[in-house]
């Protein structure tokens, strides 16, 4: 057994996550509290907050929700009190993610196989390495399967991860059946008795019913061999896409059934406000957040400390 938020502590010169998030703080709660400073909450000072909000890609749903909550929660004594006020506006920000703070559990599964989906570009393949590298760091032996078989240059990016880190790689010749490049991978995994089976998927074929039925039918073979396997099934979105994000979220849990996402590139981004955005809509379990392109960029989701980095002082 093993989950992602007890893995070691980061490096003492990891970047704190507030400093990862600086563009999103900036969209989000730039200048916030001088937005607050000596004002009482009154509609105008609502307005400048629903415009911060909005740009941060928080989408309108919930910022709609957040003002009525800030309206309903700040009693007319204490609306010129900002200290009080940013108080709220926290406590209302880690309400929205708090149902989706549950850190991915590695179980005893033999092995414990993690699927990982999304569209093109979105950070699949380097979360992967990410993911094989803090497992194998805390001792866990990983095994990657190379089933995005659609383009060559993916296949040799999960083999350059695998070199990299020194874990097994299954893969087979261009334009292989990716279930079955999977499900070799699941076969080769028990055999090894390996903890841990990674596998790399598409994310875009000739269309994109043919994605969704290859993802389906690569879930339907895993679990000829072990019922319960896929045990995580990730989407992985780019959090600098914003409503694309949600989108992308919505097709893939519909078709694939989604239990846990990981949100990407949160560090080159003015939009990490999405995060909200998906929080309230899927409440779908929030696994990691990226945040730069090491290892220790991969981060285990917290909802306070992501508030905290974002309104940070
Ligand atoms: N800055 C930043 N870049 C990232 C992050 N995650 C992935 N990337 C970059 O996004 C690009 C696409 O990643 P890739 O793993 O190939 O995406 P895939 O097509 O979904 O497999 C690569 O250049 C990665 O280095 C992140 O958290 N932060
Ligand atoms: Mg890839």
């Amino acid at each position: 057994m093993f989950s992602f938020n007890k893995r070691k502590k980061l490096p003492r010169d990891a970047a704190p996550l507030a400093q990862k998030l600086t563009k999103t703080r900036g969209s989000l709660f730039g200048g916030l509290v001088n937005l607050l400073q000596g004002r009482a909450i009154d509609e105008d000072l609502l307005e400048d907050l629903e415009a911060h909000l909005l740009m941060a890609d928080v989408g309108v749903e919930v910022t709609t929700a957040v003002l009525s909550a800030l309206r309903n929660s700040v009693d007319a004594r204490r609306a010129a009190d900002t200290n009080a006020v940013c108080a709220e506006l926290h406590r209302i920000l880690v309400d929205i993610l708090i149902p989706c703070e549950a850190p991915l559990i590695v179980s005893d599964a033999q092995p414990f196989v993690i699927l990982v989906t999304g569209v093109n570009g979105v950070g699949k393949t380097t979360t992967i390495g990410k993911i094989a590298q803090q497992l194998s760091q805390a001792g866990q032996s990983v095994l990657l399967a190379a089933g995005d078989t659609f383009r060559a240059a993916a296949v040799q990016q999960l083999a350059q991860w695998a070199d990299r880190l020194d874990v097994p790689l299954v893969r087979q010749g261009d334009g292989a059946d990716s279930a079955s490049v999977i499900f070799d991978g699941l076969q080769a995994a028990r055999a090894r008795g390996v903890d841990v089976l990674i596998a790399d998927t598409a994310g875009r074929l000739h269309t994109q019913d043919g994605l969704m039925a290859e993802l389906q039918k690569i879930k339907r073979v895993l679990g000829k061999l072990d019922p319960d396997a896929p045990h995580e099934t990730l989407l992985v979105v780019d959090g600098g896409t914003g409503q694309n994000a949600v989108n992308q979220t919505q097709q893939f849990h519909a078709q694939v059934g989604i239990t846990g996402i990981a949100v990407t590139k949160l560090d080159g981004t003015a939009k990490g406000g999405v995060l909200f955005a998906l929080a309230h809509r899927f409440g779908i379990p929030v696994r990691f957040i990226g945040v730069g392109e090491s290892a220790d960029d991969l981060r285990p989701f917290e909802a306070g400390a992501f508030v905290e980095a974002l309104l940070g002082e």
